[in-house]
């Protein structure tokens, strides 16, 4: 804990926690966590987030391959309104003008992903044209202000990379696969860029993609069968940040890279022991499963047994020192909470159940709940000693089809509801270093096609020539950073 004091918010918890410090000697804290403290850079991030896929369009332009996601928009049924992300945004040619909507909102972290079959051929050549496209867009970055941080894998895998000899994330051969496109980012534009994330919500693209096939590649099985790709997106993790760290980061503690989990919280909802198991149960199934192999090396316990005997699961002694403290910061995807509830109807022991808390929004799934997120960074914090956190997506949906689109009153109690609770965060002393918003433009929301907007940023998908209209919540962001 000697970095403390080096850090703004790190020095405001030791005034809080100021006399326990004192009388705590050093040998006793728990040094057995391989946390890697962000020293160099200490002012919050505040930034706002985005998707190669769901903006950039030109799906066949200067080179680009095709995408699983490109193929699984052509099934019928599978995005909700029978659209595409050929156009979207169009943020491939008009990215000048968006980065200036960013810019003059007053975001100083841009948070973006790189499309890995815009940056590789087919043939396993790198494609020049799309590599100098991301080079223009850090230069827009640059002189509009704004510090890049780029997702490598935000779900767009090369078609070519998920076919029957080769399927994916299931393959054992996607973690060369995958070093490579690493390693092009890395020698193309590491210089250039001060945050990586490897992956955006492993979960979600290997649950939805391998096991419940409502992403693509829409592959359905079973559960057990999905852990395979666990594993290897784990490894592939794990030898990803190596190279980083050998060959770019240098031991320069302004440059991190870490992973991006998806992060709904679960909260017991009632005093009984059923409920706060289940909450920790479900916590440690959904999250933990991904973040304690990053940091301590290895599955939770509960996740192994839930999972009785998967050889997936087994990681070698050496597969666990790749993985222990493969990452500089937890990214968090913060939008929802649900209750967990003892359910006991009569004689039945042990049962919880899952309860909606909170306000509805567009989308089924996200109701708003923002005392979740202090919750959540406690738990993670109680976890993890002195981990830093990194909320690197949080926002608010509204349906396609709403009339007063622009005067999105829900959403700007949202952010205000939220952003509150970041500052409480950090009075308190957890280890939160910054927050991205989710997200500019009104874009493709996956399988829910373009019919849930979280845009800060109206897109009018009917005219040709996509006008952006700022929001009540592009307005409101303004105002809060000029503050901030
Ligand atoms: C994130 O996913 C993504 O990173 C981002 O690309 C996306 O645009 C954004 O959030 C908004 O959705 O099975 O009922 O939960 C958030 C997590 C996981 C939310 C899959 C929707 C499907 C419905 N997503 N989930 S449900």
């Amino acid at each position: 804990m000697t970095h403390l004091a080096s850090s703004k918010f790190r020095f405001r918890s030791l005034c809080l926690v100021g006399s326990l410090y004192y009388f705590i000697p050093l040998s006793a804290l728990d040094r057995s966590i391989p946390v890697r403290a962000l020293t160099g850079k200490m002012t919050f991030q505040w930034g706002v987030a985005g998707a190669a896929y769901q903006i950039e369009g030109a799906h066949d332009a200067d080179g680009k391959a095709r995408s699983i996601w490109d193929d699984f928009c052509k099934v019928p049924g599978a995005i909700s309104d029978g659209t595409s992300a050929e156009v979207a945004c169009d943020f491939y040619h008009r990215y000048e003008e968006d980065i200036e909507l960013a810019r003059a909102a007053g975001f100083k972290h841009f948070r973006m992903s790189i499309s890995w079959p815009r940056v590789i051929r087919d043939d396993g050549q790198p494609n020049e044209a799309g590599i100098a496209y991301y080079s223009k867009v850090l230069d827009a970055l640059e002189k509009a202000g704004m510090e890049p941080c780029v997702t490598l894998y935000h779900w767009d895998l090369p078609s070519s990379l998920q076919t029957a000899e080769m399927p994916g994330w299931m393959s054992p051969q996607i973690i060369d696969k995958f070093m490579a496109y690493a390693t092009l980012c890395f020698e193309r534009f590491a210089g250039r860029v001060p945050m990586w994330i490897t992956f955006n919500e492993p979960a979600v693209f290997v649950f939805g993609g391998y096991q419940g096939g409502w992403n693509a590649p829409g592959v359905r099985q079973s559960v057990a069968e999905a852990l395979v790709a666990v594993r290897h997106v784990l490894l592939a993790h794990a030898k990803v940040v190596a190279l980083y760290r050998s060959r770019f980061q240098n031991g320069d503690k302004t440059k991190k890279i870490g992973i991006t989990l998806n992060t709904r919280h679960y909260k017991a909802v009632d005093a009984s022991d059923t409920a706060a198991k289940g909450a920790q149960h479900m916590l440690e199934d959904r999250i933990a499963c991904w973040s304690d192999p990053v940091v301590f090396g290895d599955f939770p316990e509960s996740f192994k047994a839930t999972h009785g005997g998967s050889t997936a699961l087994g990681l070698s002694k050496l597969e666990q020192e790749a993985l222990r403290g493969s990452i500089d910061f937890l990214g968090i995807n913060y939008y929802t909470t649900s209750g967990i509830q003892e359910d006991s109807p009569a004689g039945a022991g042990s049962a919880w159940k899952v309860v909606e808390l909170g306000e509805a929004s567009g989308a089924s799934w996200l109701h708003s709940y923002p005392q979740g997120l202090i919750e959540l960074l406690r738990w993670l914090s109680g976890r993890y000693p002195g981990l830093d956190v990194v909320i690197t997506e949080n926002g608010f949906c509204t349906p396609g089809d709403d009339p007063k689109a622009v005067e999105d009153d829900v959403r700007v109690r949202y952010y205000q509801d939220h952003t509150n609770i970041v500052k409480q965060a950090i009075d308190e002393g957890l280890p939160l270093r910054g927050y991205f918003a989710w997200t500019l433009l009104d874009n493709f929301e996956w399988a829910g096609g373009y019919e849930e907007r979280f845009g800060m940023v109206h897109v009018d998908f009917n005219d040709k020539m996509l006008p952006r209209t700022v929001k009540s919540s592009y307005r409101w962001w303004q105002q809060f950073l000029e503050k901030s």
